[in-house]
């Protein structure tokens, strides 16, 4: 049993409902990625288990993505530790048997897009205050060919072209308008809506659906597979430089501001 993650399986339903439950704001450290992956993997393990929601148990966020500070003024030793276990979160989630939603109550920048991304069906609460995207490039660092992959697979190349150069932040509107959400409802018929469109997923045989999502997706999950090493040395090599620090050091100044 964890604290920073709360899972309520209902067997009647066959539905587990993941809340993400890290303060202030669902940033993923290292310590979070593995408990989220733990719960992952025993609910997959678990054959009764047939569909995931995901949500978040913080007002006004859904993940405000990977936590910053696990990539500012670390060891190289760590940072590689903290990517693997990035990845790890991505391969678990994105190849997945469950049907899975994206339960969005709240913004949800870079890392917390890309969880989402890994769902089948993404709902949003439909409160302009709130931005999903992938805004890497706004902290002076480059999602990942995995993450543009995942985003290409989801909206197409040219609005991720787009997305991924300017760094944007979409209003639940936009992410609708151009398909990084699929549904917007009231804020607080965010996780009923999931439940509801559940039951639609889990209307379909198992078997048919789970072999689709693979033929859909197993190229993207290879690519990262059959380069985890390399990649996880890019990132690394990145991660560490002057230049990139300072980005980082730079960003981090601006939300403390931000705040005051
Ligand atoms: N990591 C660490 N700390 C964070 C993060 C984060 N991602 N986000 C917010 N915090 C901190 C804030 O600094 C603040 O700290 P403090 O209380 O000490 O001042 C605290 O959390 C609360 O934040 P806010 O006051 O800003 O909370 P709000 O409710 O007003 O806003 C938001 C919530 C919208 C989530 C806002 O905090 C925000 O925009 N955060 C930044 C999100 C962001 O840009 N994340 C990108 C992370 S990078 C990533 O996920 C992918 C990287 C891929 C790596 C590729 C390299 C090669």
């Amino acid at each position: 049993t964890s604290q920073k993650i709360q899972v309520d399986f209902d067997q009647s339903t066959s539905v587990a409902v993941m809340r993400m439950q890290n303060p202030p704001v669902n940033s993923l450290s290292l310590e979070f990625l593995t408990e989220i992956c733990i719960n992952v993997e025993k609910l997959e393990m678990d054959k009764s288990c047939r569909g995931l929601i995901i949500t978040s148990d913080r007002p006004k966020v859904f993940s405000a993505g990977l936590d910053i500070l696990e990539m500012y003024g670390k060891t190289p030793e760590r940072c590689a530790e903290f990517w693997k276990a990035v990845q790890e979160m991505w391969l678990k989630l994105y190849s997945s048997n469950m049907a899975t939603i994206a339960a969005i109550n709240g913004s949800s920048p870079a890392g917390g897009c890309l969880m989402s991304l890994t769902c089948d069906y993404r709902i949003m609460a439909d409160n302009p205050r709130y931005t999903i995207g992938l805004n890497e490039t706004l902290l002076g660092i480059v999602a990942p060919f995995w993450f543009k992959d995942t985003m290409v697979n989801t909206v197409g190349n040219r609005t991720t072209e787009l997305a991924l150069q300017l760094g944007l932040l979409y209003s639940p509107a936009e992410a609708l308008k151009v398909g990084l959400v699929d549904q917007l409802v009231p804020e607080d018929q965010v996780l009923t809506t999931a439940m509801k469109t559940m039951s639609k997923w889990l209307a379909i045989p198992d078997h048919a659906r789970q072999i689709t999502k693979s033929m859909m997706r197993k190229p993207t999950i290879d690519r990262l597979m059959s380069n985890r090493e390399s990649d996880i040395k890019n990132f690394v090599g990145f991660i560490t430089k002057g230049s990139v620090q300072k980005s980082l050091g730079m960003y981090l100044e601006m939300l403390k501001k931000r705040k005051a």
